[in-house]
């Protein structure tokens, strides 16, 4: 599939409709363009660690090999408008001009919680551009780490050498959400140390308690280490989800992320004004009337 202009810029206004929707804009349109069942893959990892150039250069190598690929991220820092990669500084700067690939970033809602507003939305909205994949980059802290998870068929995290990176993400539990580890910018020095540390980790974690068994990746874009290996890797990860993963079970579980994004934004929207009540020390009273003005 080859995207012209026309296409594009329906597309991002589409998605920039979409983002800015509220709850109730969405349910008064809530006969939501089903999922396509495109594959989707996930870009998490701290700032800095390399999700975006990474994303460039497997959609980039996708496109090559005449796949197309629409990418969102949730990062404003994140080098991609209307279906272009910015910068130079990005050395696969040639990908933008692909007619395979779309890319957008939007910004988190906030600081603290790393998600945009209607992902699941924007993930299907996203679909029906008629992409062979769909990749998701985000920075995968708070709520961003649980919708990566759900949203997405299959999980990529980098971590970064010399860096705290990998003592935060045990830290942190985010490695339980990996369903591959990129041991990014390899061409640096630890790299090596720390694919022997993550691996020992997540071969002794075994966490997923089933047939599917971590990778464990070192990849550098700079000198073009490991990208073939990664996307082999995508690939058995999506042969092994076909297999092992029940659609309607997922499907179910992306509805209730929806749901539950919705009620905690109206959630929100309420506790806002019940502040002072809240205050004035009946917890009780406070309560039933926030559940009320739901
Ligand atoms: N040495 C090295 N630097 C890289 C590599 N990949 C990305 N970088 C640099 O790391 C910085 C952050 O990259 P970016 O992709 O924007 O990270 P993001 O915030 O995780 O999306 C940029 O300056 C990149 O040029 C790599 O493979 N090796
Ligand atoms: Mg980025």
């Amino acid at each position: 599939m080859r995207l012209d202009t026309t296409k594009r810029r329906k597309l991002a206004r589409e998605l920039s409709r979409i983002a800015n929707a509220s709850v109730d804009d969405i349910l008064r349109n809530s006969e939501l363009v089903p999922s396509a069942g495109t594959r989707r893959i996930g870009i998490t990892g701290a700032p800095g660690v390399g999700k975006s150039t990474l994303v460039g250069a497997l959609a980039k190598a996708a496109a090559t090999a005449g796949r197309s690929v629409g990418v969102l991220a949730v990062d404003p820092a994140s080098p991609y408008t209307q279906g272009a990669i910015l910068g130079d500084r990005i050395r696969v700067a040639a990908a933008t001009d692909d007619a395979r690939i779309f890319m957008r970033s939007l910004s988190s809602r906030d600081t603290n919680d790393g998600m945009c507003n209607n992902a699941a939305d924007l993930l299907n909205v996203l679909e029906h551009g008629g992409f062979d994949d769909i990749m998701f980059e985000t920075v995968g802290v708070g709520q961003a780490e649980h919708a990566v998870k759900t949203l997405v068929d299959t999980v990529i995290l980098l971590v970064q050498p010399e860096t705290g990176d990998a003592i935060q993400a045990l830290k942190a539990g985010i490695l339980e959400i990996a369903d591959i580890v990129v041991i990014a910018k390899c061409d640096l020095d630890g790299a090596h140390a720390m694919r022997e540390n993550i691996t020992a980790t997540v071969r002794f974690g075994a966490h997923q308690g089933d047939s599917w068994e971590v990778p464990v990746v070192a990849v550098s874009v700079e000198g073009d280490i490991g990208l073939e290996m990664l996307a082999g890797y995508i690939d058995a990860h999506t042969t092994w989800c076909e297999g092992h993963r029940d659609r309607a079970a997922v499907a179910r579980k992306r509805a209730a992320y929806r749901l539950r994004e919705f009620l905690v934004r109206r959630i929100d929207a309420v506790l806002k004004q019940s502040d002072l009540m809240v205050g004035d020390g009946d917890i009780g009273a406070a309560f039933r009337w926030t559940v009320n003005q739901l």
